[in-house]
């Protein structure tokens, strides 16, 4: 991996864990600025900042992103930021000689009915899930932005489309966060109230996967040391559970115990977006972190954030 490496968005929730990532690889140089330095939309902006720094990598870990409620309230902004970002970026990189871009997505990229476990080959083969739409859209243009870079230019530009991801950092938002942590702050709040029941969005009968940000993390490394990665490749565990049984466990880590309702008339979203992650396999890399362990994991990080005030919610 050539450095200078530039992780844009290192104060998100991947970022900062691939720059932890990166602190326990010797001998890289790791370049980060903060949004009130550098507007990642703000293409002139980007175009100077390669111009002075030069990065040899890019990570491109930065993305305005949100539960179903946030993507389906805003997706002008979801996909308007996404591709602005992206553009400014992946050009600047190509103008500056960045050799080696990782781009990162999301499995919404695939269609809502995708077959299941959903193989890479499965992008544009039919209509994507309406509430993230949007997001989605941004996200597809990237990855054959890059994908269209290396083929036309030569340059290894790249892409990684994890699944669900939680971990230390993630938003807590009551309304715009994902269903992982908006489960632990809903269920954490329950206990410490003694309210007797918790009710959750959705029938809970949508099934998804969740990957520990420090395996993605691993992973986007393991990816920028092959020489030779597939153009856009899938993350996960393979492993997805329900959304109820995802509460219940969250119920269980955050010890509550009264009772779960489900709330029908908030949307659902994809019914199921299980990956096939047979191709990353293949190169050697899996995932070690289950979702018991994940949970333990950031419960605890969870009750840290809030004890020194860092709890994102925005
Ligand atoms: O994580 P989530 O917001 O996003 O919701 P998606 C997953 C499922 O959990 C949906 C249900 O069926 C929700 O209805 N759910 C239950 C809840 N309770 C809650 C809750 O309190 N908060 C939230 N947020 N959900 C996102 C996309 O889709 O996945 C993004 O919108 C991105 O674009 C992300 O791709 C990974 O899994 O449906």
């Amino acid at each position: 991996m050539p450095s200078p490496i530039f992780v844009a968005g290192h104060r998100g929730m991947v970022g900062a864990a691939v720059c932890r990532r990166l602190s326990l690889e010797p001998g890289v140089q790791v370049l980060t600025r903060p949004r009130s330095e550098l507007d990642l939309c703000d293409e002139g902006a980007v175009a100077r900042f390669f111009e002075q720094e030069k990065p040899a990598t890019v990570i491109f870990a930065s993305a305005k992103v949100g539960g179903i409620h946030a993507n389906k309230t805003f997706p002008v902004e979801f996909l308007t930021d996404n591709l602005r970002q992206e553009l400014a970026t992946i050009h600047a990189s190509y103008r500056n000689g960045v050799k080696r871009f990782l781009f990162l997505g999301s499995t919404c990229i695939y269609p809502r009915l995708a077959k299941q476990p959903i193989r890479e080959d499965e992008l544009l083969s039919s209509a994507l899930e309406p509430t993230n739409e949007a997001y989605a859209l941004a996200k597809i243009a990237g990855l054959k932005l890059c994908q269209y870079f290396r083929q036309q230019y030569g340059v290894l530009y790249h892409s990684a489309m994890p699944t669900n991801l939680y971990g230390p950092g993630d938003n807590y938002h009551p309304d715009h966060s994902h269903v992982l942590p908006g489960l632990i702050r809903r269920f954490h709040e329950a206990k410490l109230a003694g309210s007797p029941s918790v009710t959750i969005w959705g029938t809970g009968r949508p099934l998804r996967e969740f990957l520990h940000v420090d395996d993605l993390a691993d992973a986007i490394i393991h990816l920028c040391k092959l020489e030779n990665p597939p153009d856009w490749v899938n993350v996960g565990t393979s492993v997805d559970v329900s959304i109820l049984q995802l509460a219940k466990q969250v119920a269980e880590a955050v010890g509550y115990q009264g009772e779960i309702h489900t709330d029908p008339s908030k949307p659902d979203g994809t019914p199921r977006k299980l990956t096939d992650t047979s191709l990353i396999r293949s190169t050697g890399w899996a995932p070690k972190i289950s979702l018991h362990e994940g949970l333990q994991r950031t419960y605890q990080d969870f009750l840290a954030e809030s004890q020194a005030g860092t709890m994102r919610s925005i």
